[in-house]
Parts: structure tokens; C-alpha cells; sequence
């Protein structure tokens, strides 16, 4: 469809920058399966551009009881610590979950039933534990 409508085009003075324009697009369409109907094509797919923000980090409050420490992860993984958490406001409803943890020390004094306050740090997507009391 654009391929077609800037063949036809005659002028020679913005052919070469139109030509560039359509191999863009053409490349770009290559990298994506075809819309699957006509309805598609008229509102494109978002796509991450170049002007998106980088991922803001948003720090969250939360309380909750210990369920489990975990120190040592293995294959790189940084320490986590299992929560029964209640809600976490803007983030998640109450559950019970692990999240990773910063930093060892964070955790190492912590035992199951301990009550703790703690924050959480997500940034894209990725929800990690900063800080973490005992009540
Ligand atoms: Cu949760």
C-alpha cells in the first residue's frame, strides 16, 4: 500500500528522501507479521520509540510477616525474602509472595513471624525490597 502510492510519485527533487522513506517503513514492516486485517492497519502499534522516558523508579510501603528467609539463591540471584504482605497501595493487594532483596543484610536478622514494614523499589516492571524492618 505505501510501497505502491510512493512509486507513483514523480518528483525527482524529494524522490530519493521519499525512497528512503519507504525502505524505512518497508524494513521496518519486514520485522513485524503483516496486520491481520484492515481495521489494524489504520491504528498503528504502539512501539517503544527513542523519546521514551527511561524506567522511573517508584518506591512503595508495605507491612507484612515473614513466611521464609532466604539467604543464598544460587545462579547469581540476589537473597529474597517470602512476605505475607498486606495491601501494598498503587502496587498489589494483599498475598503472600517473595520478592528479592537488595542486600543481604537486609534480611539476615529476620526470621519467619517477625512483622516488618518495608519498601519496595519497581522500576519497569521489576519489584525489588530496599529496606526492611522488624516492627
Ligand atoms: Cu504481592
Amino acid at each position: 500500500m505505501q510501497v505502491r502510492k510512493c512509486a507513483s510519485l514523480r518528483r525527482p527533487l524529494i524522490k530519493s528522501l521519499l525512497l528512503t522513506l519507504c525502505l524505512l517503513i518497508a524494513s521496518c514492516g519486514q520485522q513485524q507479521p503483516p496486520p491481520a486485517n484492515q481495521s489494524n492497519a489504520q491504528t498503528p502499534t504502539p512501539q517503544a520509540s527513542p523519546s521514551t522516558a527511561p524506567a522511573q523508579v517508584k518506591n512503595y510501603r508495605g507491612v507484612g510477616v515473614v513466611t521464609k528467609v532466604v539467604l543464598e539463591n544460587g545462579y547469581g540471584n540476589p537473597p529474597s525474602v517470602e512476605l505475607d504482605h498486606e495491601e501494598i497501595v498503587g502496587l498489589m493487594p494483599p498475598m503472600r509472595m517473595e520478592f528479592y532483596v537488595k542486600e543481604k543484610s537486609l534480611i539476615s536478622g529476620l526470621k519467619v513471624g517477625d512483622k516488618v514494614d518495608f519498601t519496595i523499589e519497581e522500576k519497569g516492571g521489576t519489584e525489588i525490597i530496599s529496606e526492611i524492618k522488624k516492627k
